[in-house]
């Protein structure tokens, strides 16, 4: 593909945008990094803890760390997710006129020194698997911003160029270890490819995902731990099944845990 494509492009037609600058201040990165920490400590300084987690304080810590909500709990994070930097990315890369996070994961990886997973994988998967709050045709992607650098040995995600448009398959699974396995029982739409673009990135760096995008990512066999988060973003092209507040759409009307990253003047 051209690199001197626009980002717009290149989302719409790969299904997915690598923005390898950082898109923060270095100060907002460390105190991210810390409040990072702090979660991982169950120490919550904004007054509420994060939601219900597959990794919570005191779980194995080799173990892929995944807390729900973390902007909850910490300041830093809220500033980091809320920022307009990011939410101008998102409707440049997008073409949105609103850009909201209605649901955000902690990801903190850990290295692993041999060749078992410790349960660090993150299976093949379209996030659409996961989110059936929302009517099918919601306008639904991913800012997933690094603050570690992920480089090709520490894990990065994985992405299927193109897959955007092979619709919706529910062949996935998040949690799947074995991802070789996995991504052989995947069926391949007849005339296209499965190829696996990593994401590299800075610290501040991020990548942007369409719902319907296939990706993993493997083990980091890096120094130290992959440190991100998922913001999981949508436009104003979207709309809970129903209209209701149910499931991961619950928070949606209220900006201080969803905040509106975008509005256009
Ligand atoms: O962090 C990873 O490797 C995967 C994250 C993911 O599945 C997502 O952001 O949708």
């Amino acid at each position: 593909m051209n690199a001197t494509l626009s980002p717009a492009r290149r989302y719409a037609d790969l299904g997915y945008y690598v923005h390898a600058r950082s898109v923060f201040s270095e100060d907002l990165i460390r105190r991210a990094v810390e409040g990072m920490d702090a979660l991982r400590e169950r120490r919550y300084e904004a007054g509420t803890s994060p939601e219900e987690s597959y990794w919570n304080p005191g779980d194995d810590p080799n173990k892929l760390c995944k807390i729900e909500m973390p902007q909850f709990a910490n300041r830093a994070i809220f500033e980091l997710v809320s920022h307009p930097a990011l939410g101008r990315l998102a409707a440049e890369v997008t073409g949105a006129k609103m850009v909201q996070a209605w649901w955000v994961q902690l990801l903190y990886k850990p290295p692993t020194a041999d060749d078992r997973t410790h349960g660090t994988n993150v299976g093949w998967h379209q996030d659409r698997q996961y989110w059936d709050a929302w009517t099918p045709e919601s306008e639904l992607f991913t800012a997933w911003v690094a603050l570690s650098d992920v480089t090709a040995d520490a894990g990065p995600m994985l992405f299927v160029p193109g897959s955007h448009r092979w619709g919706f398959r529910g062949e996935g699974d998040f949690f799947g270890q074995d991802i070789d396995a996995q991504q052989r029982g995947i069926r391949v739409p007849d005339g296209e490819e499965w190829s696996e673009v990593p994401a590299i990135l800075p610290p501040g760096g991020v990548s942007f995902h369409h719902h319907l995008t296939f990706h993993a990512s493997g083990p980091n066999h890096s120094t130290g731990p992959r440190r991100s988060f998922a913001i999981h973003l949508r436009t104003e092209n979207s709309q809970p099944v129903n209209g209701a507040r149910n499931g991961l759409a619950r928070y949606i009307d209220d900006p201080e845990r969803c905040p509106i990253l975008y509005a256009a003047r």
